[in-house]
């Protein structure tokens, strides 16, 4: 019997190799926390006013990839404003090219015959090549507010001074007061050198101006599986956070002007996490455009 013991082969040669067990997913605490402010948020986004008498509406303009979710965005904040999902803004999930072609300024009913004070304006979607999407010439001249309401963007012909579409006297409040670039989170690292580089371009005219600046990162659902069972976890996700800091280093804004979010598109329902992060995002828009306004005066 000992005999058999000492020929027994030592126990660590015997065992499979340990599982490494991966480490967790999510953090043990949101790196920020959206939903514990979502009611403060609200009513500060449903009451703002800009201080600049100038302007009746605080201007913010979506950019970015074709299809990343700008014109779903606008259906989001529609969507938490009005307490149910809804969508002002016509979306594609299967067109390869730019689904939104026109100019367009959205504005918000607050109560019968009244506004909230800030607008969005979509536009038609950026691609890699020079004569496909929205050129940047046109994003430069909506930055300026040269281009008109309902001005059908033409990839091959750039607007120029003296067309119909091109407004040779804009107001202050028809100039962009805060823009905001958008982009889905599994592309953040996909993103091609030409996207790149005319991203880049928009926010060296946006920064020219002095217009601030920030990027919206969507479709965390589709990047991140515990986000897509759980909302409440955007800001968990350990993925997600690695998504925020390569589009810091990417383009260089800010990691506190960057906003993860879901949109609106399956939910029948309202989603209060998803309402909380999208408030967050807008919260700092409004905050962002005002301070530009009021340095405008002084
Ligand atoms: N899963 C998921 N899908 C989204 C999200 N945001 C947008 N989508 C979907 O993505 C597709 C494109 O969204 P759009 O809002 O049309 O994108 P866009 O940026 O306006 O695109 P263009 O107008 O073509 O430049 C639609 O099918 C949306 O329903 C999101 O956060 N999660
Ligand atoms: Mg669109």
């Amino acid at each position: 019997m000992g005999s058999s013991e000492s020929k027994a082969p030592p126990v660590s040669a015997c065992q499979p190799p340990r599982p490494v067990t991966p480490p967790p997913p999510l953090l043990e605490q949101p790196w920020r926390k959206v939903t514990e402010k979502y009611k403060d948020n609200l009513e500060f986004v449903k009451s703002y006013q800009p201080e600049n008498e100038q302007v009746k509406y605080l201007r913010i303009l979506l950019y970015g990839p074709v299809g990343a979710g700008k014109s779903s965005f606008i259906n989001s904040v529609d969507s938490v404003l009005k307490g149910r999902p809804a969508g002002p803004a016509p979306t594609d999930a299967i067109s390869g090219s730019s689904f939104t072609k026109q100019y367009k300024t959205f504005k918000f009913p607050k109560s019968p015959g009244v506004k909230y004070s800030f607008v969005f304006n979509d536009i038609m979607g950026l691609e890699q090549d020079s004569d496909s999407g929205v050129s940047v010439n046109d994003l430069k001249l909506a930055l300026r507010g040269h281009v008109k309401d309902g001005y059908k963007f033409n990839s091959k012909n750039p607007l120029m001074e003296g067309d119909d579409g091109y407004n040779s006297l804009p107001t202050l409040e028809d100039k962009v007061h805060v823009l905001v670039g958008v982009v889905p989170a599994n592309a953040v690292s996909r993103l091609s050198a030409e996207m790149v580089k005319k991203i880049r371009e928009v926010r060296e005219a946006a920064s020219e101006l002095g217009i601030p600046q920030m990027a919206i990162i969507t479709k965390v659902d589709d990047a991140c599986p515990e986000v897509k069972k759980d909302t409440c976890d955007i800001y968990k996700s350990k993925y997600l956070k690695e998504k925020v800091e390569g589009f810091h280093q990417l383009l260089g804004l800010q990691m506190n002007c960057i906003f993860l979010l879901k949109n609106y598109n399956e939910e029948t329902e309202s989603n209060d996490e998803m309402n909380a992060a999208i408030v967050c995002a807008l919260k700092q828009m409004l905050h962002y455009g005002d301070d530009y306004l009021n340095d405008l005066e002084t």
